[in-house]
């Protein structure tokens, strides 16, 4: 597999999962063993940022990246990327800390990149993708903001909010991040827009999507207001303007 993609970097972001990190950490790196893991912490005041670096410190394939505060999953994200294509990954993975997705799963991930996808999407809500435990109104919020999501943007994917992707370092390249502006789930549709304005190719997995057993959800009503009210812009307006006409 790394021979075929190269490098592999999975990206996690974390805000008070001291709890759940060393789990998720010891499961990435037993499923895929020559991938690197990087923590993304927001200076969680639970101390998950010292659990990371005591994993780092064990670990040469695990790193921590300290960020000042909490200023939501997209700038944390984007924040990763940046390390992640200054180091040389030629794969940047996203994943939750709190045991959603499976790294187990990854695998299967990075098997549809090495076919030739540009971005691969874990998704819920293609034929053989599950949800275990959710609340029906966390299922029913998820498939309502697809639907929306897919009729105002007209994008060809089933669940363009998931956060377990494999993106290769080229796409991010090409579809550029410095004018990334969506914090929360809508940062999941942005990055998901632009990879299809630009012509790349997305293709979706399914997978088995776990609720968290341990710690808080950090989802929000601004979450969710963030994310109808940009889509709707994005609908109406084409924004972000320069996806219009692809580099
Ligand atoms: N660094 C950073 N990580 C965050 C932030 N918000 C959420 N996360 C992490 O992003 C991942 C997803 O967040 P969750 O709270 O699980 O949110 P969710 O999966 O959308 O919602 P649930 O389904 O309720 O769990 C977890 O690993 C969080 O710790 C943030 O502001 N900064
Ligand atoms: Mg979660």
């Amino acid at each position: 597999m790394e021979r075929m993609l190269g490098r592999v970097l999975v990206i996690v972001p974390t805000y008070n999962e001291r709890e759940n990190l060393p789990t998720i950490a010891g499961r990435v790196r037993a499923a895929v063993p020559e991938a690197h893991l990087l923590i993304a912490d927001d200076n969680s005041p639970d101390g998950t940022g010292a659990v990371a670096d005591e994993l780092a410190a064990k670990d040469d394939h695990v790193h921590v990246l300290h960020r000042p505060g909490k200023q939501g999953l997209g700038a944390a994200y984007i924040a990763g990327f940046r390390w992640g294509l200054q180091e040389g990954f030629d794969v940047l993975v996203e994943m939750d800390a709190d045991g959603s997705h499976q790294p187990e799963e990854l695998p299967k991930l990075l098997e549809t990149l090495a076919d030739g996808a540009d971005l691969v999407i874990g998704s819920r809500w293609v034929p053989g993708g599950k949800v275990v435990n959710w609340p029906t109104s966390r299922e029913f919020l998820s498939r309502g903001a697809n639907v929306y999501t897919r009729m105002m943007l007209g994008v060809p994917v089933r669940d363009a909010t998931a956060g377990f992707r494999a993106y290769r370092s080229s796409t991010l390249e090409k579809i550029g991040l410095d004018d990334v502006e969506s914090q929360g789930y809508c940062f999941q549709v942005d990055l998901t827009l632009r990879t299809v304005r630009h012509g790349l190719r997305v293709a979706e997995v399914p997978i088995t999507f776990v609720d968290r057993t341990v710690g808080a959800s950090k989802m929000s009503r601004d979450i969710v207001a963030e994310a109808l009210w940009r889509v709707t812009l994005w609908g109406f307006s084409g924004f972000p303007q320069r996806l219009r006409r692809p580099r």
